[in-house]
């Protein structure tokens, strides 16, 4: 009996991951002597019965009684009260919840309020604070919070890290699998509302009448957790499975099939969410293929779905035949339609102008469509930051977006506030969920950041430190900085000072600056770097591409002279003389190398951090954390070797005075093959 309490209270007890941040590890101390005081017992809305509010007191009597070790008795002393159609103030979602000597009162607009809320306070009691003080009020700031899957219907992931989809799309509709119910319980916990279930290169598979009962058993588990269900659309579709000779957006039999689609699916999923569509993009089929424009084809769909739901048209695109820069591409496309889409289009854009590029400025059309829609879409699965291996805590980049000021409109943030942020999903089969465990911190901070974009990075993996592993003060002292620092470290070992885009081809693992041979000028990492013996960098200025004049004067200012601007963007927006004198008094060259051996340093810190912090954590979980730290100081000294090399070969560059040089020559890096990397 005494070593069965010890397994459930000791931080050795065995643990692998499963639960994410709702561990509810129990309260010791003060914290748990206020809460058995208070005494909670949960009381109902009156009269009110739905199948949110029924999860929401589920989900407290759960999180309580393992906080306390003890179910809850229905003599309890400290009344948790929900009132669930109240009026409060922000979004119908909102929530506030006040405690008080005799108990805790959470109020919302709605049911699925409730529920945030009764997250909210489990989280509040989770990380040791006092029920009698609870004071929170919050409300969502955007409307569309969401996750996009890259998943497919044989059950492969595009660019997923952490095992196999997590849809079961063979056996559906017949088997749900409890994980769907977790995973709908873990996005409800941090504000998600809708997730689209498959990939964006979409198969037309999931618009055949076959797949309907599919999306509908998803759709029916998951409508009481408050997140609606979306599909990527294949803007094809009408040619590929319905017969059709076209599938021109004006044309319209093109019309009526996707009007005849929409009845179909809401009269199984009366709250449907929508669809998403990459379109003309990557070779994937859009209404330019017949002289049309991204407005014409998202307002087609948009009229087929009627008020009932949301077209989701990704900005995402570039197209071989454009001789432009292709951080360029997007804005030319789609800065002249502004004002032109449909109220129920929003039009979602990547974070950066590139391609989820561990450092890119702000995408400059956050700052140039004043009338149409936007969404941030980031990445949470790290395809070019680690893939899947090692620490890369991706908010302090998110905040650095959701924070720009565009010059128009205020901040990233401000412009999104009437649309969303979408994240491309890290989750799949491995048992926790997300390959490592690290990586659950980034789907945590999507969700925290867009419920309230707000929050400071440090916080938000302060919280989920403490959730996800232990409170002891120790734990998150040590574990948050060095979480901070970690993506800024994969930025060094990689691309540092504004360098983007030198992973090797097709699985984008590991370093390729060499590559220069492919058919596509923008997929070869040379085209980015544009390297030679006189210097490195992308001249985007006016006497280069000049992709600084998308941006407003006064931002596009902040980055015109090399020699005053924030370095981090450096080599993004110049092309640079190896010898140019850097903020530091060192020659470029020199700063380039510093920097690369700074990540690699810095990996070798975490390293050490994580061993300094095994008291706190459970053996497997310290294991395996540990285990992927090694693959990363690999992997960082690797892309450093790799890179020095490479720069070596044109520069013709003596390293600086005590650099260790690359262990292997350049032969051996150009050599290293991959085919089987995950996720391709
Ligand atoms: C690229 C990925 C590719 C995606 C594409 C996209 O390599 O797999 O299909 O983004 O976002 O970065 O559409």
């Amino acid at each position: 009996m005494i070593v069965a309490t010890w397994c459930l209270v000791s931080p050795a007890a065995a643990e692998d991951g499963y639960d994410l941040w709702l561990r509810y590890s129990p309260l010791e101390g003060e914290a748990r002597t206020a809460l058995d005081r208070f005494d909670p017992v949960i009381v109902r809305p009156a009269g009110a019965h739905s199948d949110t509010v029924d999860i929401a007191v589920a989900e407290l009597e759960r999180g309580l009684s393992s906080l306390m070790e003890r179910p809850l008795h229905a003599g309890g002393t400290g009344a948790i009260a929900l009132e669930c159609n109240a009026a409060v103030e922000g979004a119908r979602d909102g929530y506030d919840i006040a405690g008080s000597d005799t108990g805790i009162t959470i109020r919302s607009g709605s049911d699925t309020g409730c529920l945030y809320a009764a997250f909210s306070l489990l989280r509040y009691l989770s990380l040791g604070n006092d029920p009698h003080a609870v004071d929170l009020a919050s409300s969502p700031a955007m409307p569309l919070r969401m996750l996009d899957h890259w998943d497919n219907p044989d059950g492969s992931v595009e660019r997923g890290y952490a095992g196999r989809s997590i849809f079961d799309w063979w056996h559906l509709p017949e088997v749900l699998d409890r994980r769907i119910i977790d995973y709908a319980r873990a996005n409800a916990s941090i504000g998600i509302n809708g997730v689209v279930v498959n990939n964006v290169n979409a198969s037309a598979l999931f618009l055949t009448p076959r797949y309907l009962p599919k999306l509908k058993r998803l759709a029916d588990a998951w409508r009481p957790y408050g997140i609606r269900l979306y599909i990527s659309a294949r803007f094809s579709a009408p040619r590929d499975i319905g017969g059709l000779a076209t599938a021109d957006p004006l044309d319209p039999a093109v019309r009526a099939w996707w009007r005849a689609r929409a009845e179909a699916i809401y009269a199984a999923i009366p709250d449907f969410g929508g669809f998403l569509v990459k379109a003309n993009s990557e070779g994937q089929p859009g209404p330019q293929d017949y002289g049309r424009t991204h407005a014409d084809g998202a307002n087609m769909l948009a009229a087929a779905l009627g008020e009932r739901g949301t077209v989701i048209w990704r900005a995402f695109v570039y197209s071989a035949e454009d001789e432009t820069d292709r951080a360029k591409q997007a804005y030319e496309e789609f800065a002249p339609l502004d004002g032109q889409f449909a109220d129920n289009v929003v039009l979602q854009v990547k974070n950066g102008p590139i391609d989820f590029q561990p450092r890119e400025p702000f995408h400059p059309l956050f700052g140039a469509m004043p009338n149409t829609r936007l969404m941030l879409e980031a990445q949470v699965t790290r395809e070019y930051l680690g893939q899947g291996s090692g620490i890369a805590y991706l908010a302090p980049m998110w905040t650095e977006v959701l924070g720009a000021q565009t010059g128009r409109g205020g901040t990233v943030a401000q412009v999104i506030a009437h649309g969303g942020m979408a994240g491309v999903a890290n989750t799949g089969s491995a048992r926790n969920w997300s390959g490592t465990d690290f990586d659950q911190a980034n789907w945590y901070a999507l969700g925290r950041l867009a419920w309230d974009p707000a929050l400071v990075s440090d916080e938000i993996a302060r919280e989920w430190a403490a959730q996800t592993f232990s409170r002891d003060p120790a734990f998150p002292n040590r574990v948050v900085p060095m979480m901070q620092r970690s993506r800024q470290a994969v930025v060094d070992y990689m691309t540092p000072l504004g360098l983007a885009h030198q992973m090797a081809t097709g699985h984008h693992y590991g370093p390729g600056p060499w590559v220069c041979d492919l058919a596509r000028p923008e997929w070869n990492p040379c085209y980015y770097s544009r390297a030679d013996a006189e210097g490195i960098g992308f001249d985007r200025t006016a006497s280069g591409s000049d992709a600084l004049a998308q941006y407003a004067p006064a931002i596009a200012e902040g980055w015109e002279d090399p020699a005053a601007m924030d370095e981090d963007y450096l080599l993004w927006f110049h092309h640079l003389p190896w010898d140019f004198e850097t903020r530091s008094g060192r020659p470029l060259w020199d700063e380039l190398v510093h920097r690369y051996d700074r990540g690699v340093a810095e990996v070798e810190t975490m390293a050490r951090t994580w061993r300094s912090l095994r008291p706190y954590v459970d053996p497997e979980r310290y294991r395996a954390v540990a285990e992927t730290l090694n693959i990363q100081q690999r992997e960082a000294k690797w892309w450093r070797d790799a890179s020095l090399a490479y720069w070596q070969s044109i520069n013709h560059l003596p390293l600086p005075a005590g650099t260790t040089p690359p262990e292997h020559d350049l032969e051996y890096y150009r050599a290293l093959a991959f085919p089987e990397a995950p996720g391709q």
